[in-house]
C-alpha cells in the first residue's frame, strides 16, 4: 500500500486555504448575488437551543491529541523531526507497515482517567475534547467496524469510554475529535479517479457512518463532533454526503453540535457557503490564531479557537522547539477568544505511557489558579458590544448580571485606565475583582470617558477590573439575533 500522505509543500499550501481563507470577504461577496444553493447551511444565524446556549457559556476547554504518533514523540529511526509530532508517519515517510505495526506498541499503562478528568477540570475546562481517530485511523475506542483499534493493542480496554465518564462524573462536557482523512483504511482516497475509487470511497463514506453513529450510541452524553480532515477532492465534490451526515448525526443525536470543517456545499464551498452562511454550527478556522481583536466580521456567528502550547505540536513531542507558551500568554489568548464572542480550547499532548509532561501540567495549574480567582471574566461572557477596546486589554462583558469586565494585561505607567462607555449605559460601581469591597475612582474626562484609578499598579499577572452597569432602557442593544431553520 503507498502512503497517502501528502508532500510538505502541498501541506502548506492546503492549509494556507484551509485556515487563511478571509471570512469576511467571503460573506461579502457571496451577498451580493443569492445562488441556489441546496447542500448549504442548515440554518442562519446562531442557534439559541439550549444545547448551543451552555456551549456558548463554558467559554473554556481542553484539546486532547492521542494516537499511536504519541509513542513516537517526534522521533524516527534516530531521527528527530520537528514538524506537528502527530504527522510524523508523513515527515518521516514511515511505510505503512512499520507505521500501522505500533498499535502493538499502544499501552498507556499510566493512563488514568479520573486524573486526566482532574487535570481538565482544574484547570477550569468546561469541556474536553479528545481525538477518536486522527489521520493515521487508528481508533481509540473497540470500533466493531475494524481492528486498527484500542481493542486489538496491548491497552486492550475502551480508553475513550473510560475518559468520557470520569470527564462526566467531574462535571466536565466532552466533544468527540474525528478525521476524514485517513491513512489506514484501504477505501479512503484523496481524489476520485476511476470507477474503482468511487466503489471504494462510497464502502469508505459507510464506514465513517458507521463509526459516527458506534461513537454517539456507546457514549449518548458527548456534546458534539469535531471534524478534520475534511480537505480533499473526494470529500469536497461530495457535499450531498456532508450535508445529509450533518442532518443525520444531529437527527440522531439531537442538539449535537459540529463544526464548520465537516461540510461542503455542491459548489466546493467549505466552512461557509456559497452564499456566505457558515455551514456547520461553529468556525472553527482559528487554529493557533486567533481573529484580531478589532475583527467584527466574527461577531455574527459562534466560533472557536484552538491553541497549542508550543508553536506547533498537536500530538506528544519529546523536543519542543521554538516558543513556548506560558500560561501568562495563554490566558491572553483564551481572554481575547471570549472578548470576541469566541470558545478557546488549550491542547494537551500525552506520552505514550499516558502521563502528562511537566510543562503541561504546569500550563494546567497555571491557568486554573487564574481562573479560580479570575473566572467570571470568562464563563458566560460575550462580546462587550458598543465597549471600544483600550490598550489596557480586553472586555468580556456578563448580560445577565450587568457586568463590564476590563481584564488588564498592560497597565499604564500613569495608573489610569481609559474607558470609552457606549451611549445608554452608566458605570455605577468599579472594583477590582480581588477587592469588590473597594470601590476605585470613576473620573468623568469627556463624553463617556472616564480614567479608572488604580490603587494598585504593581501586577505579577493579568488582572480583572469589574464595572456594574446600568443600562438606559430604552437604549437596550440586541446583542444576538437568530433568524429560524431554514430546513
Ligand atoms: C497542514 O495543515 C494541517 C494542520 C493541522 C492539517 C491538519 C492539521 C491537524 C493537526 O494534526 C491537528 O489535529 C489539528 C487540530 N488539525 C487541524
Amino acid at each position: 500500500m503507498n502512503i497517502r500522505c501528502l508532500s510538505k509543500p502541498f501541506l502548506f499550501l492546503t492549509f494556507a486555504l484551509l485556515i487563511g481563507s478571509s471570512i469576511s470577504s467571503f460573506a461579502q461577496e457571496a451577498s451580493k448575488s443569492p445562488k441556489d444553493v441546496q447542500y448549504g447551511a442548515l440554518y442562519i444565524g446562531k442557534r439559541h437551543d439550549p444545547d448551543m446556549n451552555q456551549w456558548r457559556q463554558m467559554r473554556f476547554g481542553e484539546f486532547l491529541h492521542f494516537g499511536l504518533y504519541s509513542i513516537l514523540g517526534g522521533s524516527w529511526q534516530g531521527k528527530h523531526y520537528n514538524g506537528a509530532a502527530e504527522w510524523i508517519k508523513a515527515w518521516a515517510h514511515i511505510p505503512d507497515s512499520a507505521y500501522f505495526s505500533l498499535i502493538h506498541q499502544f499501552n498507556p499503562v499510566d493512563f488514568d482517567a479520573d486524573a486526566w478528568a482532574a487535570m481538565a477540570k482544574k484547570m477550569g475546562a468546561k469541556y474536553v475534547r479528545i481525538t477518536t481517530k486522527h489521520h493515521e485511523g487508528f481508533c481509540l475506542w473497540p470500533s466493531k467496524y475494524t481492528d486498527f483499534d484500542i481493542a486489538s493493542s496491548p491497552y486492550k480496554k475502551d480508553l475513550l469510554g473510560e475518559l468520557i465518564d470520569a470527564c462526566n462524573k467531574a462535571g466536565l462536557k466532552v466533544s468527540l475529535y474525528y478525521s476524514i482523512l485517513d491513512w489506514h483504511h484501504p477505501d479512503w482516497r484523496s481524489s476520485i479517479k476511476s470507477e474503482s475509487d468511487s466503489v471504494a470511497y462510497t464502502k469508505y463514506k459507510k464506514y465513517v457512518k458507521n463509526q459516527l453513529t458506534e461513537l454517539l450510541e456507546r457514549y449518548p452524553s458527548i456534546i458534539g463532533m469535531w471534524f478534520d480532515g475534511t480537505w480533499d477532492k473526494s470529500w469536497k465534490n461530495d457535499g450531498e454526503f456532508s450535508y445529509k451526515l450533518e442532518k443525520y448525526l444531529k437527527k440522531i443525536h439531537p442538539g449535537l453540535i459540529v463544526n464548520a470543517r465537516l461540510r461542503a456545499d455542491e459548489y466546493g464551498a467549505r466552512h461557509f457557503d456559497s452564499n456566505g452562511h457558515l455551514m456547520g454550527d461553529y468556525e472553527d478556522g482559528f487554529e493557533r490564531k486567533l481573529p484580531s481583536a478589532s475583527d467584527t466580521a466574527v461577531l455574527g456567528y459562534d466560533w472557536e479557537g484552538i491553541m497549542t502550547i508550543p508553536e506547533n505540536q498537536w500530538g506528544y513531542n519529546k523536543i519542543w522547539n521554538g516558543h513556548v507558551k506560558t500560561a501568562d500568554e495563554m490566558i491572553e489568548l483564551m481572554t481575547q477568544a471570549v472578548s470576541m464572542g469566541g470558545n478557546f480550547l488549550v491542547n494537551f499532548g500525552p506520552k505514550p505511557d499516558g502521563s502528562f509532561r511537566m510543562e503541561e501540567q504546569y500550563m494546567a495549574k497555571a491557568i486554573g489558579a487564574w481562573m479560580k480567582v479570575n473566572g467570571r471574566a470568562i464563563y458566560g461572557c460575550d462580546h462587550a458590544y458598543g465597549w471600544e477596546k483600550q490598550n489596557w486589554g480586553y472586555y468580556t462583558s456578563d448580560t445577565v448580571n450587568h457586568k463590564i469586565y476590563m481584564v488588564v494585561f498592560n497597565t499604564p505607567i500613569s495608573g489610569l485606565l481609559k474607558v470609552k462607555s457606549p451611549k445608554g449605559q452608566h458605570i455605577n460601581r468599579c472594583y477590582a475583582l480581588s477587592n469588590p469591597m473597594k470601590y476605585l475612582q470613576v473620573e468623568n474626562i469627556g463624553k463617556q470617558e472616564f480614567y479608572i484609578h488604580l490603587i494598585k499598579q504593581e501586577h505579577a499577572q493579568p488582572y480583572v477590573i469589574v464595572l456594574d452597569i446600568k443600562q438606559d432602557q430604552k437604549k437596550k442593544r440586541e446583542q444576538n439575533y437568530h433568524q429560524p431553520a431554514k430546513t
